[in-house]
This record gives structure tokens, sequence and C-alpha cells, in this order.
């Protein structure tokens, strides 16, 4: 009988019990709750709505329900908001793992189901324990491999949220009753003691037949937490400059700065990786192609320069978890460029931002009028006092406040205004 997963005392371990299930689903509680809002925040910085340009999630229907333009101010809004989502993301998995840990008796309990409403618990409990080990992989891998999954990470994480979180709302309605009670008799002292009656509706967590114990419950606590905050210490520097960079060995750029000097912070993805070659790039070949109501016109960079310049500092905050603090921007006002080609500056629409890049993400991107109308939304020409490096996106890349990284189209090529 003890050879058989179902049995209960086939689990020996002693730490597990409603304690610390309570403890870790508490602590998860509060985390995935602003993981889920973090993240809606950063599917509706993406301007989703302009599709189908950023995002072809087919039917999103009702789900797109909370979307709003997207701010400009602050300018680090982006990089907060994600730096959490990732950055807390990660420090939670040693959290999760051992919740499911905790909780792995259950999956093998029999009968499988004792009545409609306990089938229904557990399929919810299913949708539950996948949803949240889809989103989890799905992110890391996101995070970690760039975009596995080409072009469909955003409805898959995207969907697989909300399925998640409804079977989330469900869980903590059902249970956090229970955990309340569990830690509230902990902190009366009597957690080590007895174990609750085993009823027959809920089979104990405890083990009838507990092991010798190789770590206390304290211990086990620690060891959860340590775990969490070692991945946090090895993650979090990926927000930030200098030495503190160097300490995000977790990162996906290793924590490196590619280099030194005015152009030498974090690039995303390199002009050679990109295929942008300096011949099409070259002062003699490369225009920018700018169109509206009143036409098109072509501009190559010295005649770009030639246009009222501004300034900007800036930061970039990618989609992945990292941001670099603010760069000076120099170049011209996306603005501006809308009234080349016939729209007033104040009442200027949203813009298509297409590159020269032929393969791959981030070719194109869609910006909301807000956005194209804020002074310092820029198609930048240099940074930090040089000019632009071909890494950063020479001859000229956009950068906007407050917006994903994802959004600061490098090598652009196009740019429409209004028609989407
Ligand atoms: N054409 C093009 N623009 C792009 C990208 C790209 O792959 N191609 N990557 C985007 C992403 S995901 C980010 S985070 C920023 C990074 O800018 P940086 O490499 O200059 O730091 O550029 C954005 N602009
Ligand atoms: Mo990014």
């Amino acid at each position: 009988m003890e050879r058989s997963p179902s049995s209960p005392a086939f689990w020996r371990s002693p730490l597990r019990g409603p304690w610390f299930t309570s403890l870790l689903g508490v602590v998860l509680l509060a985390g995935i709750t602003v993981l889920f809002a973090t993240g809606l925040l950063s599917y509706a910085a993406y301007n989703p709505d302009l599709s189908p340009v950023n995002d072809k999630t087919p039917d999103k229907g009702v789900l797109g329900f909370y979307l709003f333009p997207w701010p400009t101010d602050p300018p680090w809004l982006y990089r907060l908001t994600q730096g959490v989502h990732v950055t807390l993301g990660i420090a939670l998995v040693p959290v999760l793992l051992a919740k499911l840990w905790s909780v792995v008796p259950r999956l093998f309990q029999l009968p499988p189901a004792r009545s409609v409403a306990h089938a229904l618990e557990r399929l919810s409990l299913l949708l539950l324990v996948g949803g949240v080990l889809f989103e989890f992989v799905t992110g890391v891998l996101n995070i970690q491999l760039d975009y596995v999954f080409p072009g469909s990470f955003y409805p898959l994480h995207f969907y697989g949220a909300w399925v998640f979180f409804a079977a989330f709302a469900v869980h903590v309605v059902l249970r956090a009753p229970t955990a309340v009670r569990n830690l509230r008799r902990m902190r009366t002292g009597d957690e080590e003691g007895a174990p609750p009656p085993v009823s027959a509706e809920e089979p104990s967590l405890v083990s009838p037949n507990p092991a010798e114990p190789t770590v206390s419950r304290r211990g086990a606590v620690w060891l959860v937490g340590g775990g969490s905050l070692l991945l946090l210490g090895t993650t979090v520097g990926q927000n930030f400059d200098g030495p503190a960079r160097r300490t995000a060995l977790l990162a996906p750029h290793g924590g490196a700065e590619p280099g030194s000097g005015p152009n030498g912070f974090q690039i995303n993805k390199t002009a050679a990786a990109r295929g942008i070659s300096a011949a099409e790039t070259s002062e003699e070949a490369w225009r920018l192609v700018v169109t509206g109501p009143a036409g098109t016109v072509r501009l190559s960079r010295a005649e770009l320069a030639q246009l009222p310049l501004h300034s900007a500092a800036l930061p970039i905050a990618c989609v992945e978890g990292w941001s670099t603090s603010d760069q000076w921007w120099r170049g011209v006002r996306l603005r501006d460029l809308a009234a080349l080609v016939g729209h007033a500056p104040e009442t200027a629409p949203d813009v298509l931002v297409e590159s020269l890049q032929r393969h791959g993400a981030f070719r194109r991107a869609a910006l909301r009028a807000n956005q194209v109308r804020d002074p310092r939304s820029l198609l930048a020409l240099d940074v930090n006092g040089e000019r632009l490096s071909p890494d950063h996106g020479y001859p000229a890349r956009i950068i906007v406040p407050a917006a994903p990284g994802v959004l600061n189209t490098k090598w652009v090529a196009r740019m429409t205004f209004g028609e989407l």
C-alpha cells in the first residue's frame, strides 16, 4: 500500500502540512496578483488595439476590455512595471515549486472525484497548476531565449494568463479561509502540534508516517526564501547601470555592458543580427520616407539634421525585463515629422513605423497619437552627444517616453501618419 502514491503513507516528508502550504499560498496570492496586474499593464503598453500591427492576437474580444492609451509619463513607467513583472516572476519560482511540492500528494488522491463539486474543483486545479506552469515556463523561456515562440509569445502568454487567473481566483475563494485559519493556528503556537483530524472530505497533507526531519520548518522557509533572494539578487541588477548591472548573472545579457562610451549601453539585437548592412544605411543610400495626407517626403540623414533638433533624456525598457537609465537622445520630434506631411503637431495622429529590417520580430510598430504628440518623442539621430551606433539604430531610431523597448524601432525606413 505504501508503494502507491495514492496512499497518504507513501509521502513521508515531515515538512508537508497545512501551515507550510498556507504560508507559501499567501505569498503566491500577493505575488501572482502583482504579476497579473503588471502583465496586463505590459500588454496595454504595447498598443495591442492598434492591430494588426503590434498584436495579432485573434479574437481578443472582451479580454481587451481594460486597454487604454498608455501614458508617456512618468518616462520610467514601463521600466518600473516591467522590471517588477520579470524580476518578481523569477524570484517567485522557488516559492511556486515549493508550493507545488507541498501539495503533490493531492495529485494522486483517490478516488479522483467524490462528487460533481469535487470533480469541478479538481478540474480548476488542473487549470491552476497547468496554467501557472505554462505562464512561468513561457515567461522564463521568453526572457532567456529571446522569443523561442516566434510571433506567438504574446497570444500564448496572454490567453494563458487569463485561463490561469480565472482558476486562481476560484482557488483563492475556495481556499483563503482555510489558509487564514492555518496561519492563525500557527501564530497561536501549536503549529508543530498534532495533525488536525483527517476528514473524509479533505485528506490531510500531514504524513501519517513521517520520516526523520532533515530540515526544520523554519529551515525550509529560509531555504525557499533564500532561493528567492538569490534569484532576485542575480536578476534585479539588469535594471541599473554600471557595477550593478554586472550582478545580473542570470540576466540574458549576462549583466555585461556592450562597451563603453556614449553608445556603450545595452543592445537588444545588433545590426548584424538583424541583417542591416552598412551599404543600405550609408548617406547615399538611406532615405527616410514619410507619408501623410499632404503626400510623401523623402529625407536624407543630412536633411533630417537640418530640421529643428531636440533632446530628451529617456531610458530603454525592454519587455524582457532589463532597462537602462536615461540616455540623452537628440533628433527630430515625431510631431514635427507629422507636420511635414500635413498634420498640425497638436493633432498629429497615430503612426506606423517600419524598419529597414526585412526578417525577424519588431520590424514595425504602431505608436498612438499621444505618443506622437509628446514633445520628447523623437526620431533620434544621436545619443549621448554622439552619432547613433549601427547597433543602436543608425541612421535613425524611434525613442518614446514610457514606451516598451519594442516600440522604439531601430533603422527606421518609413513612417506613415494616420490610416491605422
Ligand atoms: N528594427 C528593430 N527595432 C528594434 C528591435 C529590433 O529587433 N528590430 N528591437 C526592439 C527591442 S525589443 C528593444 S528592447 C529595443 C532595444 O534598443 P537598443 O538595442 O538600442 O538598446 O529596440 C527595439 N527596436
Ligand atoms: Mo525588447
